[in-house]
């Protein structure tokens, strides 16, 4: 593709190339526009039945990152020992050569001294290119300690559906058939995943069903919604619970899925409990058992107060989503869930699809579509006795501990704690580490508390940063190294699912790089095994040899080789007509690159009603599944579930522990000093943290309802902010129990009276030019991290950014 575009003369009419956009996790197939070598316009690609050819705005913004001049162009060290926010790196170009050497150098140090567990491999966002860097090479190097940010990201989302149908990933939605859907702290036109395709339907969504957005904040789709329900932060299983009170007592629910009463009498009256014996349940599990241990005193009046939402709203919302069963759609975000009690919020608002029969269901919550790509070889044999004993070391994030169950697909310890590995770090617990390797990622920025990662990356004696922008993360780095940029310079795959398919979406080379770039998940893993080798440790090298390209058996002998014939290898049973397994077919590798997706068959409805992977293999209200994983954490650590959920920070004891239950929030802050709930959200704009030094981001800011071009503006209602004597413009310092940044003030309808929102993104003092208000001094803006303490939902491991906080403010 590459030479096809080089060789079109500057003056003539351009190529289209398939390419992969990751602005965020929708991870869109795309098309880029390329005249001579230069990508000049993105549009969706055409083929995705996921994508179905839209795009979002943020997508146009890849070509000011690709061409940002403030990319780092070459591979750099550090030249002042000192590291801290006020120490100037003294940065200075080197040779690659000269780079990896000097990585190698410090892995092999560990490797001498029996200490591999000390070197650390920081994941941020990745392409499914993932396991060569993230996984094969930490495992053979030999270290337990590969931490990615998925905790970060929206783990606790994945917990409530986890917990009740035994899926633990993001959904997708049949909105095209719904008539209800439900939208819990997600915005699908701005930021929640699949962007392009939900918003070229939305015109049709919102004919065919009606759409509520239960949100603090008037988000872009609460805009465009038919009910707008401003809840008290951290309130939403309260909401949702009350839904369920609603739809049982009015007998709304799905007699199809959950079943019915053996004699058809409803006797589910509020406030009394039922025979669990006169109940034929079909395919959930505990219906009774939850209505009784829960739902029967969950009225609307109850949540009324808690959620300072009208009765009637609660009722109306519940009345008319239970009468569209089941094509009626809860649907979860990172609102109800990135909260301190966050997995029991997100259980209770997806247990809402299972009352309604919409799970796996038309018009419903979908799954993930089939597909066949395979993994890498396996890393076992190539790890030696070093490897293997270094292996074995707990984790740096503490994952497994008491008060971390971190309950990732059922098993204790199984989920990443990332944000709590700045701890680990800092206070060398379990052990110090000595060499880190980071890429794509900026934690000194994304993760709450971002002060302690500060202080753990100074700790570090050696990290190494893999990345296109001097971030804050590189400021505390030894050696930078430039990255190819996904979307235009680098081959890699990743799977995306909506519109009931899935896809499998290519990256591909399609312009020059007008820097010394190299791939982190390909290339700089391959060069370093070289340089490994060189030192009399081969086991790594030897190991991507084995990734042999499918077509001529060949094993490769460089790493632009190894990085083509790797992901041949894992797209095999896509592109080879030899080996089709489903989904579209393509006529060999050529044809596959050229057209740039792959999509499944369409979704099969109801395949997984009786199969669902949970204990009872049903939909389970009562959850068996997360009974068993609490259990065997508290035996691990030979206590009780009920004492484990206390040391959690949790409210719930006996039996509430296994159902969707309400919990108040908690919420760092006493309100007579912090008089307003801290609502942090995503910006239209946000390609993650990654639109930073884009001007564009600047420009249109106020795509994001009620914020200014070119301003970070702290959105306030005027009814709270007359108490307090602010207008809009004014500038304010808005401080949390942990931190403190200054803005500018924005009064605002659109935000509930007695909290204060504002949209993450800005606040970098690196990063760039334009992202800074002076680079390596001043923000431009402040960063919403600050502010937000370091806690977690500790069965997910998910950091909290909702209902996180109480914040005071200022005019200064
Ligand atoms: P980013 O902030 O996107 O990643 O947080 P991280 O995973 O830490 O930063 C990526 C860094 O990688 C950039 O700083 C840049 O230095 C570098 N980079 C950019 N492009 C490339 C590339 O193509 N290759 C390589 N190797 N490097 C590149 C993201 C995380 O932030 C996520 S996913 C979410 S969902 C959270 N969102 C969020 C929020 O909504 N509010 C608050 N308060 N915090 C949040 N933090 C989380
Ligand atoms: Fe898709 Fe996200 Fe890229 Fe937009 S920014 S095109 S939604 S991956």
């Amino acid at each position: 593709a590459l030479a096809e575009a080089q060789d079109t003369p500057q003056k003539e009419k351009g190529t289209w190339h398939a390419g992969t956009c990751q602005g965020c996790t929708s991870w869109c197939a795309k098309q880029v526009y390329v005249v001579g070598d230069r990508a000049v316009k993105i549009r969706g690609n055409p083929h995705s039945k996921v994508c179905v050819g839209a795009s979002c705005v943020r997508a146009h913004m890849a070509l000011q990152q690709v061409y940002d001049p403030d990319r780092i162009k070459t591979p750099m060290k550090r030249t002042n020992p000192k590291k801290g926010r006020h120490e100037d790196p003294g940065f200075v170009p080197i040779s690659w050569d000269e780079a990896l050497d000097t990585l190698a150098d410090k892995i092999m140090e560990l490797r001498d001294a029996g200490e591999t567990h000390k070197y650390m491999l920081m994941r941020g966002r990745y392409t499914y290119m993932r396991d060569i860097l993230y996984d094969r090479m930490t495992k053979i190097i030999g270290s337990p300690n590969n931490i990615s940010h998925s905790a970060i990201c929206a783990e606790a989302e994945k917990f409530g559906s986890y917990y009740t149908e035994g899926y633990w990933s993001y959904r997708q939605y049949d909105v095209t058939k719904a008539r209800y859907v439900l939208i819990w702290g997600a915005d699908p036109l701005a930021a929640n995943r699949q962007v392009p395709f939900y918003s070229s339907v939305w015109g049709d969504v919102v004919d065919r069903a009606r759409v509520a957005v239960v949100e603090p904040r008037l988000s872009a789709t609460a805009g465009k919604a038919d009910e707008w329900l401003p809840i008290v932060p951290g309130q939403d299983s309260a909401l949702a619970l009350a839904i369920a009170h609603v739809i049982l007592a009015r007998g709304l629910w799905s007699r199809e899925f959950v079943g019915d009463f053996k004699d058809g009498t409803n006797r589910f009256v509020p406030g009394q409990t039922v025979d669990e014996s006169t109940f034929d349940e079909r395919f959930t599990h505990g219906v009774v058992a939850w209505w009784n241990l829960e739902v029967k005193d969950r009225t609307p009046a109850w949540a009324a107060e808690k959620t300072g939402l009208p009765e009637a709203q609660i009722l109306r919302v519940a009345e008319d989503f239970g009468k569209a069963a089941p094509r009626a759609i809860s649907w979860v975000g990172g609102g109800p869930s990135m909260q301190v009690r966050g997995g029991y919020g997100s259980m209770a608002c997806h247990a809402l699809n299972g009352l309604v029969g919409a799970c796996d269901n038309e018009g419903g919550t979908l799954v993930s579509n089939k597909e066949y790509t395979r993994k890498f070889p396996k890393p076992d044999a190539f790890m030696d006795d070093i490897a293997k004993k270094g292996k074995k070391h707990e984790k740096i994030d503490q994952r497994g501990r008491l008060t971390f169950p971190a309950l990732k697909s059922g098993k204790p310890g199984s989920a990443v704690l990332t944000n709590n590995a700045a701890d680990g770090i800092l206070n060398e617990d379990p052990y110090e580490i000595k060499v880190a390797v980071g890429y794509m990622n900026n934690f000194t920025f994304s993760c709450t508390q971002p002060d302690r990662w500060e202080r753990a990356l100074a700790k570090i004696p050696f990290v190494a940063h893999l990345t296109t922008h001097a971030s804050e993360f590189s400021w505390f780095s030894d050696i930078l190294l430039p990255n190819t940029h996904h979307l235009f310079e680098k081959y890699g795959y990743v799977k995306s699912i909506a519109n009931g398919y899935r896809h499998v979406t290519l990256m591909q080379p399609v312009i020059k790089r007008i820097g010394d770039y190299k791939t982190d998940e390909t290339e700089v893993p391959w060069l370093l095994a070289e340089k490994l080798s060189q030192r009399g440790f081969d086991n790594l090298l030897r190991h991507y040899k084995e990734y042999r390209d499918p077509e001529t058996g060949k094993e490769p002998t460089t790493a632009d080789e190894f990085s083509l014939y790797a992901l041949k290898y894992a797209t095999q049973s896509l592109w080879d007509p030899a080996q089709y397994k489903g989904g579209d077919r393509f006529n060999g590798w050529e044809d596959f690159l050229k057209t740039g997706v792959w999509n499944s068959d369409p979704y099969p409805y109801r395949k997984r009603w009786g199969k669902m992977k949970t204990a009872t293999g049903k939909f389970e209200f009562y959850s068996v599944t997360l009974k068993k994983a609490l259990e065997k954490h508290a035996k691990k650590h030979k206590t009780t579930v009920d004492e484990v959920l206390t040391a959690c920070n949790y409210e719930a004891q006996g039996e509430l522990a296994f159902i969707p239950h309400h919990e108040d929030p908690f919420t760092i802050g006493d309100a007579d000093t912090y008089p307003f709930v801290f609502v942090d959200h995503k910006s239209r704009l946000n390609r993650e943290g990654r639109s930073a030094n884009c001007s564009w981001y600047y420009d249109f800011k106020d795509l994001d309802p009620g914020d200014e071009p070119w301003q970070d503006v702290a959105k306030i209602n005027p009814a709270d902010a007359q108490k307090i004597g602010v207008k809009s413009g004014d500038t304010i310092r808005i401080t949390s129990p942990t931190g403190a940044i200054e803005c500018t003030a924005k009064l605002w309808e659109g935000i509930r009276p007695g909290t204060v929102a504002k949209c993450f993104g800005q606040g970098h003092w690196a990063y760039g030019r334009v992202a800074a208000g002076v680079f390596g001094k001043t923000p431009r803006g402040g960063n919403n991290n600050d502010l937000i303490p370091a806690e977690y939902d500790r069965l997910s491991g998910s950091t909290v950014r909702h209902a996180g906080t109480r914040v005071k403010i200022e005019r200064i």
